[in-house]
This record gives structure tokens, sequence and C-alpha cells, in this order.
């Protein structure tokens, strides 16, 4: 297997709007994210991923870009993006950015150009259909974020393509004007010197040409004629020969609804379209069908999901983005572990889940201190876009109770990760000296950086843990075998080269249980190298509440 800088790595993702703020303004900024740095360098991050930062009218955060070329007013300026990125190579991060190229803003000017009404060469850079009247569709697709995914524009006479929200038109990929504004795009931030891209929703640039009706599906209608569509490994190949393969960059996809199989045919070493995905299965055990329709989650789904990818993408020779948290997903203590009674131990348990199997590991900011989900209070407090649409459909269009949908979104809403991040005990958690954009989590007052950095905790297991993995290569690059497939509690693997052999022991329940391990892991000897309770012989088989062991094989006396 190849080594490179990307697989040793360990990837901090920062949501810039609720990081830091510098200024007072009550939103995070590049300022801010600088005074930070040093923080990050004490964790052991050696990549950073910084969610868009580019001007934007802000209607999804960032996500819905108007000038690619130019830094979010909110965020600062360019030279502070500059004063960024060389503060982070200085302490030897590296910083990918994020590329939004399935869509843009409405209020990009390609977009503005692309309305009139006059044939202008911007007419083809969305999609555009006419129809006999407004309020027919050119077809039945759905948006990811709940309704049509077509939008009328009275200025046009037509309606243009959205599968996210209204003011995120869809570009049209099999137009080569935009192909190479893409590129001219790319380039200019790596020649700035940025060091990779986490590509938004790649893997559905390509739409199937004539844009057919999609089959009947509860929600998102359509996906067939997108989802890794047609032309998508032409695009990404054309990408990769004429800009990524110039320089030493790393490139990780977002791909929604793929699986491990699929995955290959973008990340494969023969392939390397990308470097590695962003997959949904192991965040899809919680519910059914799509992220709404929420059911009980069980260890053993997750571990066999997780198992599954572990051993496909070895054998393919693809390599893992391995996270249980970023900016659209609920945060992972409130979701799999335990933010009572067991804050620690669970915090900890999950954190040595993401860091020992095999793969890049993604932290999400927070997620090092076991920042929770939101207690959310009223309709009011969901500020997405996403949980706005959601509720107005489900309320208007489904009919649902105020009860469950308020249930469903305080749950699974991506506002839970949105919230700012909690630095002190001081007002505001130290995010702002000014009014939050978003409310703090109450529980800042017990959760937070500045008490995490006093003694044990779950940031300080972070930070030994990242160290460690960065230090034994066999917990990067080892190969991965899962024991114990069937049990509903323990998750335990292997992790081995020909240099050490690892043994990851994780109870993943609130109880104290006995572990009966696989005769065959028994006939070695191993020594506890680290633990969220005592390190303690592989003799002793009582786990308590979500403990861990993480074993390694001792094989000479010496040793
Ligand atoms: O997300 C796309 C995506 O597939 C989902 O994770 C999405 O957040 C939503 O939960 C679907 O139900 C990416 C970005 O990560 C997200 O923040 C953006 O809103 C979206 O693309 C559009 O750019
Ligand atoms: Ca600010």
């Amino acid at each position: 297997m190849k080594h490179t800088w990307y697989k040793e790595g360990v990837v901090y993702q920062i949501y810039p709007r609720s990081f830091q703020d510098s200024n007072g303004d009550g939103i995070g900024d590049l300022r801010g994210a600088l005074s930070r740095l040093d923080y990050l360098k004490n964790l052991g991050i050696t990549i950073i991923w910084l969610s868009p930062v580019y001007q934007s009218p802000n209607d999804d955060n960032g996500y819905d870009i108007s000038d690619y070329r130019d830094i979010m007013t909110d965020f600062g300026s360019m030279a502070d993006f500059d004063a960024f990125l060389e503060g982070a190579h200085q302490r030897g991060i590296k910083v990918l950015m994020d590329l939004v190229v399935n869509h843009t803003s409405d209020e990009h000017p390609w977009f503005q150009a692309s309305r009139s009404p006059e044939i202008t060469p911007y007419h083809d850079y969305y999609f555009w259909r006419k129809t006999e009247h407004p309020n027919k569709k050119p077809n039945n697709w759905t948006s990811f974020f709940g309704g049509d995914a077509w939008d009328y524009d009275a200025t046009k006479g037509q309606h243009y393509l959205h599968l996210f929200s209204p003011k995120q038109p869809d570009l049209n990929w099999d137009n080569p004007r935009v192909r190479e504004e893409v590129k001219e795009i790319i380039r200019f931030w790596l020649d700035k010197g940025v060091d990779g891209f986490r590509c938004d929703v790649i893997t559905i640039i390509s739409k199937r040409q004539g844009l057919p009706n999609g089959r009947f599906r509860l929600v998102l209608k359509g996906f067939e004629h997108y989802a890794n569509g047609p032309r998508v490994h032409d695009y990404l190949k054309e990408l990769q020969r004429d800009v990524f393969s110039h320089y030493d960059v790393m490139t990780v996809g977002e791909a929604t609804f793929i699986s491990a199989t699929d995955a290959l045919s973008y990340v494969s070493e023969e392939r390397r379209e990308l470097d590695m995905v962003i997959q949904f299965d192991h965040m899809n055990v919680d519910s059914f069908n799509n992220k709404w329709i929420i059911i009980p989650w069980t260890v053993r789904k997750l571990k066999n999901v997780l198992a599954q990818w572990q051993t496909v993408m070895a054998k393919g020779h693809g390599w893992n983005c391995l996270y249980f948290e970023n900016h659209d997903q609920p945060r992972s203590i409130s979701r799999f572990g335990d933010t009572q009674r067991y804050h620690y131990e669970s915090g900890t348990l999950l954190a040595t889940y993401l860091l020992t199997q095999q793969g890049t590991p993604f932290i999400y900011q927070g997620q090092e201190i076991g920042m929770t989900n939101y207690p959310f209070a009223s309709f009011d407090d969901f500020l997405d876009v996403e949980a706005r649409r959601i509720y107005t459909l489900g309320k208007q269009s489904l009919h649902l109770s105020d009860k469950f949908l308020f249930k469903t979104l305080s749950y699974m809403s991506r506002d839970n990760a949105r919230t700012p991040m909690q630095w002190s005990n001081a007002p505001h958690a130290g995010f702002t000296t000014g009014t939050p954009w978003m409310r703090v989590n109450p529980n800042y007052e017990s959760i937070n950086v500045e008490t995490a950095l006093k003694g044990k905790s779950i940031l300080s297991f972070y930070r030994d843990l990242i160290a460690y993995r960065q230090s034994h290569h066999t917990l990067v690059y080892g190969e991965f075998q899962l024991y114990l497939k069937h049990h509903p509690h323990f998750v335990v693997f292997t992790r081995q080269d020909e240099e050490e052999t690892f043994l990851v022991v994780l109870n993943f329940s609130p109880r104290t249980i006995a572990l009966s391990l696989p005769r065959i892991l028994c006939n070695n000897h191993w020594e506890s190298v680290m633990s969220n309770y005592e390190k303690r012989p592989i003799e002793q088989v009582i786990y308590h509440p979500y403990e861990i062991q993480l074993f390694r094989k001792v094989v000479s006396s010496s040793q």
C-alpha cells in the first residue's frame, strides 16, 4: 500500500461561522480561527478542512457561493485568509478548502446572467426548462431539503433545477465551459498554496440526459438519474488530468448513498479520481429510507457496516475517510454514547473507534470535548435551511404533528452540530464577546476546552491517542479484522502488519459486562497500552460501561 501524508494525517473540520469570533460581531471568522491554530497543533492535528469561506449570501451557510475567488465579508478578507493559511503551514498543518461546485448561489453572476430572457452564453451554465405552465414542473425530481427540485423564474419564464435550496441552482457540468470555470477556480486556490479539497456532493454532478422522471421514492425522487451519474467519472478524470495531478493535493469527495463497492470506482489506487470519499452507510444506521425516519441503531449494525468499508477498501486498494461527525450530522455522543452519566467514557470510546480503524480520521470541531446536541425549546431554535424546509414540508404536505416534527428535528437537525464552539466557561463559552449568531449550548459551563485542558478529559484522551497513532503506523496502515461480529455490545478488532499487532476492545454499552474473546486471540500475550479506565491484563474479562482497552501484542520478553 502506498504511504502518503494524507493517509497518516488527522483532519480537523472547522465550521468557521461557529468556531471563534475575533471582532465581537457574534460570527466566527478567519482571524478567530487563526488564533486557535496552536490549540489544534497541540491536539496533534495535521490537516484542517475549512468549511466554505467564500463570498455567499448564506442561505446554506456558505454552501451557496456567489464569488469563488473572494472571502465572505463576515469571515474577513483575502488577507485574513492568507494569514490563516500561512499560520497553518508554519505549524505544519495542511489546509483543505471546501469545493462546492455542484451548484452556485442564485446570486452568483453566472446565474444572474443565465436568468436573463435574452440568449447569453450563461444560459447553459444551469438547467433551464420550459413547460406549458409555471405550475407544471419539468420533471418529478425532489430536493434534498424537501419539496420540488424546480423553481419557476418569472423573468426568464422558465424553471431551473436545484437539488438543494432554491438559492442553490445546479450547474450544468455537461457544458465544457462550466468545467473550465471550475478548473480555473481550483487552480486559483491551489496556486495560493492550499493542500486540497473536500468536494461537496461531487458524485451527483452528472445528470442523465433528458432529465427523465424518477421512480417513486418517499424522498429524493429522481436520485437514480444523477447519483453516480453517467459522466461523473469522465468529469473527475478530467479534473485529475488537467488540474489535481499537477499538484501534491488531497481530495475527499462527499458521496451520498454510495456503497463501498461503488466507492472503489472513485478511490481505488488504479483509478484515483478522488483520494477518499465521505460515505454515509454508518450514518444511516439510525434511520430508515431517509434520515427523517428515525429508528433505534444497534452496535451490531454499526460495526458491521464500518467493517465492510474497512474490508472492501483494503481489498480494492482504496482508502477510508473515517468520521462520526460533521456539520451535517447530530453530535455523535448524543447519538451513539451517553451525554450524562458516561460522558467521558462514551466520548473516549468514540474517539478510540474513530482513531484505530484504517483510514484518515476526521474530527469535527467540538467532538474532541464531547459537545452534545442542543436542547431545543421551540421551532424558532432551528435556523438551518434544511430544518426549516423539512418543517414546512412535514406540516403542510404530510400533515405531521408538531410533537413528531419537533422530536425528529431535535434529534437529527444539522443545527445540533452548528452551535458555537465551547472554549471556556466565560459568557457565550468564550466564542464571542458579542451576541452569538446561534445560541451556545447551555452545557458550556462544564463542557469546554479550558476545563478539559486542566486534566483527564475527552480532549486529553484524543490528544494522547492521536500521538500514539502517529507513532505507531500499524494503526494507520495495518490490516483490519473484525471479531465477534454478532456480539450485541462489544466491538472487537485487530490491526496488524509486519511490525505490530493491536487489539481494540470497545464495550459499547452502559453496563458492566464480561467479554469472552475468541480463542485465537487468547493464544497471544497482550499488554494494554491505553484505556479510558485502568490499563489491565487481558485475562480480566469484566468491562465497565463504555470501557475501551487498546492492547498491543507482546512478541518477545525484551519488548
Ligand atoms: O451535503 C449534502 C448531503 O448530502 C447531506 O449531508 C445534506 O447535508 C443533507 O443532510 C441532506 O439531507 C453537502 C453539505 O455538506 C451540506 O452542508 C450542504 O447543505 C449541501 O451539500 C449543499 O451544498
Ligand atoms: Ca466575527
